[in-house]
Order: C-alpha cells, then structure tokens, then sequence
C-alpha cells in the first residue's frame, strides 16, 4: 500500500500551533530542563541592612508626612525576583509609624504578621477590633480579610517588621482589599471577656463553638522568650539551632494557612550545619551578631538586618560572638510547600524528626 503523503512539516504544523494558542508538549523543552536536577532557587540571598533601611525610613518620616494615607512600609524586592516580593511568596518590610499618627483601618485577603522592634504598648494594633500592645519582639497577626488599624498615641516613633504573602496570593490572582467604613478606625471589643483571645489559651468558654483559624492573634514576648530560655540548653536542630515556630493553639498547626513564623536562638560561637529545603523563608536579626551563609555568599547581619534565603538554596547560620546569644525572627512559606505535600530538605528532613523527651527512669544506685 503506497504511504500517505506527508503534507506538511513538523515545523509548518508548530507554526500553525502557535497561532491557535496551543503548543505541543514535544515543544516544552524550557519545562523539561527546569525539572531535570529539581528547582533552583527562586530568587538571591539578599540583605537589607539597618544601617541603609533606618536612614530611609527617617527620610520616608519627611517625605511622607501623614501615615493616614498609606502605611509607610519600605517593602524588600528581591534582586532575582522580578514580579516582585522579598522571596518568590513572601514579602517583607519595616514599618514606622510616628508619634501621635495612625495607619488607618482596611482589610485585604493577604495574611500578615508583625514583629514589633520598636514601641511601648501603648502603641498599638486593632485586629477584628481587638486591641493587641506592641512591645518589642512581640508577634501580632493579621490574618487574611481581618481588619486592621495601627494607632501610635505615645511621643515616639514605633516600628516594626511586616510580613505578607503576597506574591503567593498575587500568583493565585486572589487579592481583595476593603476600606473599613465609616471610620479612619475601628470600633474596639471593651469587654476583654469577648476577646477571641481569651478563647486560645489554656481554657476555653464550654457553652461557645470556638472559631479555629483566623484569629487575632497576640503573641507577647513576656510569654514566649521564657518558653525560649527553658528550651535553650536543649541540643536544638542541628540545622537551626533552638527554633521554635508558633503555634496556632486553635489546630495545633503552623502560625497561619500560608505563614510559619520562627524565632530562633543561637547560642555563643555556634554554627548550624548547611541544608536545604523547598521553602523560603525572610529573616529579622532581632539582636546579636551572625552570618548566614547561601550558597557561596556570606550574609553578615547585625541587630535589624533583614534577609532573604531562597527555596532550595544551600544555607548555614553561624552566631558569630563567643560570648553573646544570637536571635533571630523568621517566617517562612512551608505551610503552602506543605499543603500540597511537597517539602522537602536535603540532607535529611530536620522538621519534625527527633523525638520527644522520654519518660524519666530512676537513677541507679
Ligand atoms: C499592609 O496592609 C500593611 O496594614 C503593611 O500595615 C504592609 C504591604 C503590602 C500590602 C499591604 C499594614 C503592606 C500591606
């Protein structure tokens, strides 16, 4: 039987592909290299130093006279990530805010958390109208679509660390933002006994459904550097020293649906050992002195240096003092990694991996 005749190229039928919007998978060369070898990392390790940042954000006190206006945040681009974001699904910024200013209230679908490095409590956040005290290293979250208002009613300037996902929320093209009406501020609970925050501690109302996600969420340093010292002399993760993540202590799990948040000692001279994992993660040196080395680059921080360490890029942290403690607030996108099953860490899975203290046995005579 004669062959059918060829009538046309393998190239002419591509070119007629293309027009219609359509490729073949035999023509997703670009697809395939990226896979081969697993990712690279999305993004540079980058540091934004305080030393840079202070200076401009006293210039953002001037040149942006009321805060009503906008939230004077100065947000960190990653070199390497073009869409933008301080990694390819985090963003990071310091916020300042002036004496007698306030940030008026509005509510967005992106999740956020701060990480006050500047205030009194007197200043404050107002979540879903619960009041939360900024003192320095406290962790105050604004969960998605929450409203949210910062108010500074002292004589001096506060500040503090954001952190959004929003290059995550932007790539699922789910943003929704809302003013909150009526007022430039919220109306606030007075009755502490309707604070949802007296529902997440160690007792909760009987006669109440309880709300598990989203909540307003305080995590006061008072409360939790006495959990970090009592944990300190632990030998910690090898990878990251004495980490802890906050807990959502409604479902047990990470901080928020897309945000892990760490804070994390590292004692005199010590030097975490190089890994690896499919999360990014942005850091603020809360204090001491270290140097977290990516890849082949060193980054040197000092107290409210911000960073950035890409997905998948090699990384150790080293205190660099003999004599003083390192610490360093973190928050990091493996909730999202982890929702579809895919962490992974090299060269080993550190998270999650030892086991707990066991049960005491007399001591032998
Ligand atoms: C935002 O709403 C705040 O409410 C701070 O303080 C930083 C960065 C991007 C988008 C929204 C705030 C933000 C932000």
């Amino acid at each position: 039987m004669a062959k059918p005749e060829i009538k046309k190229s393998l190239q002419q039928f591509d070119d007629e592909l293309k027009q219609l919007y359509i490729t073949g998978q035999w023509q997703y060369e670009g697809l395939l290299a990226a896979c081969i070898g697993g990712p690279k990392p999305r993004g540079e390790a980058y540091l934004w130093p305080w030393k840079m940042v202070g200076e401009k954000l006293a210039e953002a006190c001037d040149v942006l006279e009321e805060s009503v206006t906008a939230r004077r945040s100065l947000l960190f681009n990653n070199p390497g990530v073009p869409m933008g974001g301080t990694t390819h699904t985090l963003l990071m910024g310091i916020q300042m805010i002036k004496a007698g200013e306030i940030a008026w209230a509005h509510r967005h679908t992106l999740a956020a958390v701060r990480f006050v490095a500047k205030g009194d409590g007197k200043v404050f956040t107002v979540v879903n109208g619960e009041k939360c005290p900024m003192q320095p290293n406290d962790l105050i979250l604004t969960p998605q679509w929450t409203w949210h208002d910062h108010q500074n009613p002292t004589k001096e300037t506060a500040m503090w660390v954001d952190v959004l996902d929003v290059p995550f929320m932007l790539g699922l093209n789910q943003p929704f933002y809302e003013p909150y009406p009526g007022d430039k501020v919220q109306a606030v609970r007075d009755k502490p006994s309707e604070h949802l925050q007296q529902r997440a501690g160690w007792v909760r109302p009987v006669w109440e459904n309880s709300q598990k996600e989203n909540l307003p969420l305080r995590y006061a340093w008072k409360d939790v550097e006495p959990q970090l010292r009592a944990l300190a002399d632990q030998p910690g993760s090898p990878y990251d020293g004495v980490a802890l993540e906050y807990v959502n202590p409604m479902t047990g799990g990470p901080t928020l649906p897309t945000l892990s948040c760490w804070i994390q000692l590292l004692r005199p001279g010590e030097h975490t050992k190089k890994h690896r994992h499919t999360s990014s993660a942005v850091y603020f040196a809360a204090g001491g002195e270290g140097t977290t080395i990516v890849g082949d680059k060193a980054l040197e921080w000092t107290k409210n240096d911000c960073f950035a360490v890409p997905n998948w890029a090699w990384h150790e942290h080293v205190n660099r003092s003999m004599s003083e403690e390192a610490l360093l607030f973190s928050v990091n996108d493996s909730p999202i990694v982890n929702a579809f099953g895919h962490y992974r860490e090299e060269p080993e899975v550190s998270l999650r991996s030892m086991s707990i203290p066991a049960v005491p046995v007399p001591k032998s005579k």
